[in-house]
């Protein structure tokens, strides 16, 4: 495990208030990013805003307010300052110096986050290559101090710029590396789900922490960690949902999404995000107790829809119903979303919600009269396989069958079984 350069810090949280955001918007923001900063073991001490009509380009905040963040920490015992929005390389540089603590921005610190939670190899180099991604371009703050200090001299490269040079190619070839073998993890992935292209797939989505992989356990004891902490899930991990359907249904779990997620993390989730894609049915499950439940629906489509994944169809499920005091959210709630299923993955059973979910298959099967010659007898576990048979009649000519499934599992059993009619 490697080591939590975070854990215990005391955080100081500073963000500027343009004209442009609200005081709602701001207060759920430092909400979120406190949680972001106690879910890697840091505690939150202090928070400052200032409203400004733009960020200042240099140092972020107008200078009286970086000197009354900096008296505070003092007065706090402040070793760490998180900044609500992301901060150039130079005002990283520049706030570092003037603060004399550790300075991190909203992207940093979920990357950090991401990089504790990783399991699994593809993981790893999912949140690796994210974390070059984000350096390459901050190389030249990182280095241009060298430079600075020595003068630069005109025509000739100065040692930080040789530097940058040097780290820029390593890193791309790094980079080069790392996508190469998530394409090969990719492709063992893509093989893998040509076997299960008889299933039906069904994916998990939503906000982090919503309760995807507890419902997940809840309905296929898949035994996913869950933790009340942001992103405890970065793999995405498949089970049988029920195996008496024909076909069956597949249900993955994976990554929760999060407002302004860098978008190096989701270019790096790619592929795993592409079994989002790729779902028949998404599960959208939602935690009805947050405050900020509708924007987090919001969010969450957004982020469906940068990754193509707009058009699949999906099932609002409104998680945590133990949780609601109050009967009137659940009321407007319902009202407002009349599909949506709302359970409480805690402590139903997930009946109402399987019963969702095998309605909403049962209307994309067809169902269709089949005649198999006694002859291909052998080929009938064929048709079990591939389809439901709701009626089976031994007569003169051959097996009358009826027999439902979805158009293309129909399809092959009739293209695998010649006398099929
Ligand atoms: N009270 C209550 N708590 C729940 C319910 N479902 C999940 N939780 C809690 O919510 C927290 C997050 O649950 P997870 O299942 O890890 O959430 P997730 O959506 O998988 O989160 P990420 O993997 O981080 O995106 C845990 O502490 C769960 O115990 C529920 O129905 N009721
Ligand atoms: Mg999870």
């Amino acid at each position: 495990m490697r080591a939590n350069l975070l854990q215990d810090r005391k955080a100081l949280l500073l963000a500027v208030q343009t004209p442009d955001i609200s005081d709602a918007d701001l207060a759920d923001s430092l909400q979120e990013l406190e949680d972001l900063a106690a879910s890697v073991g840091c505690r939150v001490v202090g928070k400052m805003v200032q409203p400004r009509a733009r960020i200042h380009p240099g140092t972020y905040l107008g200078k009286g307010k970086l000197e009354q963040a900096k008296a505070s920490m003092g007065n706090c015992g402040t070793d760490l300052v998180l900044f609500d929005n992301n901060l150039t390389p130079s005002q990283g540089d520049n706030l570092e110096r003037a603060l004399g603590e550790m300075v991190m921005d909203r992207t940093q610190l979920i990357l950090e986050i991401f990089g504790r939670n990783v399991r699994t190899h593809e993981s790893r180099i999912q949140v690796e290559l994210a974390q070059l991604e984000y350096m390459l371009p901050r190389l030249v703050g990182m280095w241009a101090h060298l430079d600075r200090e020595r003068g630069g001299i005109g025509g000739t490269k100065g040692a930080g710029e040789k530097q940058i040079d040097i780290d820029r190619s390593l890193i791309r070839q790094r980079i080069a590396r790392l996508k190469k073998e998530l394409r090969h993890i990719a492709q063992e992935r893509h093989t893998q789900n040509k076997r299960r292209s008889n299933c039906f797939l069904v994916n998990l989505v939503g906000y982090t922490n919503a309760g995807k992989s507890t419902l997940m356990n809840r309905l296929t004891s898949a035994g996913v960690t869950v933790e009340n902490r942001l992103f405890a899930t970065l793999d995405p991990t498949t089970r049988v949902l029920t195996r008496e359907n024909r076909p069956p249904i597949l249900l993955s779990d994976t990554v929760g999404f999060l407002k302004r997620l860098p978008h190096e993390l989701v270019a790096s989730f790619h592929s795993t995000l592409e079994m989002v894609r790729d779902a028949d049915l998404l599960l959208h499950v939602v935690d009805i107790s947050h405050p900020q439940y509708e924007e987090q629906i919001a969010i969450t489509e957004e982020v469906l829809r940068e990754i193509g994944a707009a058009t699949n169809p999906r099932m609002l499920v409104f998680n945590k119903t133990d949780r609601l005091d109050d009967k009137l959210t659940l009321r407007v709630a319902r009202k407002r979303n009349p599909e949506a299923v709302f359970i409480s993955a805690l402590q139903d059973d997930g009946g109402e919600l399987m019963a969702h979910i095998n309605a909403f298959f049962e209307k994309s099967m067809v169902t269709t009269p089949l005649l198999l010659e006694y002859a291909d007898y052998g080929d009938l576990s064929k048709i079990y396989k591939w389809g439901r048979v709701d009626e089976l009649r031994y007569e003169d000519d051959g097996i009358h069958l009826t027999v439902t499934s979805t158009p293309a599992n129909l399809e092959r059993i009739r293209s695998q079984l010649p006398a099929a009619r």
